[in-house]
């Protein structure tokens, strides 16, 4: 078997139980098939980036190893969001559960629904720190 990608997904939530989101994002992450969580970051408290008047963010970031594909993941992440009730509503409006693909290996993405890295890498210092 090939070894299996590094992959860097972040995590945030300002809606609800914050903390206990991204618990369920971190466990069912865990658990996907192919794939072990093998670090996470802090939790951070973050300033929102985007519309005035939303709450604060928990962030975090966390690292996969696994054999799943860009597409796949981003599938996977999907039906997370969806199973921590998330509603999309406006573009950075707020959310319980966000699931961000980050980084993936060293591989360059750049579909119209799947850009990696994310573009949100050069601008945001809270995940660069969690790298
Ligand atoms: N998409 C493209 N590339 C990727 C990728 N690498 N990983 C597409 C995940 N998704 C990717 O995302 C919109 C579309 O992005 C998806 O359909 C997917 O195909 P979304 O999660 O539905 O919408 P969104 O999250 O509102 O938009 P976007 O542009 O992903 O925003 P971000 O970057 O996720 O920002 N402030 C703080 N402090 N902390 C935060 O975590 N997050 C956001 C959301 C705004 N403000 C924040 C934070
Ligand atoms: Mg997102």
């Amino acid at each position: 078997m090939t070894a299996p990608e590094s992959v860097f997904v972040a995590l945030g939530s300002n809606l609800g139980d914050r903390a206990r989101y991204l618990a369920f994002g971190r466990d069912e992450l865990a658990s996907l098939p192919t794939t072990v969580l093998v670090a996470e970051s802090q939790v951070k408290e973050t300033v929102p980036i985007g519309p005035r008047g939303q709450p604060r963010y928990l962030n975090q970031m966390v690292l996969l190893h696994t054999h799943l594909t860009p597409r796949q993941l981003l599938g996977r992440c999907q039906e997370i969001e969806r199973r921590a009730g998330r509603v999309r509503t406006e573009r950075w409006g707020s959310r319980t559960l966000d699931l961000d693909i980050v980084r993936f290996g060293d591989r360059v993405v750049d579909d119209p629904d799947l850009r990696i890295p994310h573009d949100g890498l050069q601008h945001r210092r809270f995940w660069q720190d969690e790298l």
